[in-house]
């Protein structure tokens, strides 16, 4: 049995996150595929009591170990293994910065956007969406105002809190209806970068459910 196993599926941002992490420290580790859409599985109970009482994805089982918030996730990975890992405290404390600002206020809207643009049925409030894009709009230039003459968000290597900053980005535009790369030209670049590290993968093709009904 691989010595990773992440709780995942393909659709799901704040998965990418670990699922990307694992790849590109070449860890050894296979998805464990989680039925959202069709299922319902997070909302179990089965799942709350042995998976997560959070009832989110991703989770990472490792030996005893289950852990989950992308953001814990990828700190113990850098830990482990000292890849991704920020320099020092001043280093460490930028990176953590950057991750909450993430998981609130970039991909923590993102996220949520897509899914009501995607796959809520009925679909969202045209007013929520609005609401959404504004707070999206406002936190992605703040990101790329950070990248303008910078190769990653930490130092001059990628950290964690690139990996953690990935989380939708990759997604295609169609499902957000604007062009992230192209209208935030310095996330573009940034995320070109971070697609030329070896190990990276498309989260489509890295975490099962894609299509949709296909697992
Ligand atoms: N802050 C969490 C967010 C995790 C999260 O919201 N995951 C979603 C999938 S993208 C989920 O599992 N939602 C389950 C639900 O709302 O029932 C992280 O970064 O791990």
């Amino acid at each position: 049995m691989p010595e990773y196993q992440l709780y995942c599926f393909a659709q799901s941002g704040n998965a990418y996150r670990a699922a990307l992490m694992l790849n590109l420290i070449g860890a050894d580790w296979q998805p464990v595929f989680v039925d959202f859409f069709k299922g319902g599985e997070t909302r179990t109970p089965k799942y709350r009591v042995e998976v997560n009482e959070m009832g989110e994805v991703p989770v990472l089982a490792h030996g005893t170990k289950k852990l989950s918030q992308s953001a814990v996730i990828l700190t113990y990975l850098a830990e482990r293994t000292g890849r991704f890992k920020p320099d020092g405290e001043d280093g460490r404390l930028e990176a953590l910065r950057w991750i909450i600002f993430d998981n609130q206020k970039v991909n923590g809207f993102l996220g949520p956007f897509r899914f009501l643009k995607n796959f809520a049925k009925p679909p969202g409030d045209p007013a929520v969406l609005a609401f959404l894009k504004a707070r999206i709009d406002g936190s992605l230039a703040i990101v790329n105002k950070r990248l303008t003459g910078r190769n990653f968000l930490v130092s001059d290597n990628p950290t964690v809190a690139d990996v953690s900053m990935t989380g939708y980005l990759y997604y295609p535009a169609e499902e957000f209806g604007f062009d992230i790369a192209k209208d935030y030209p310095a996330i573009g670049a940034w995320l070109e970068r971070m697609k030329a590290l070896p190990g990276w993968k498309h989260p489509y093709d890295l975490m099962p459910g894609y299509p949709l009904g296909k697992n």
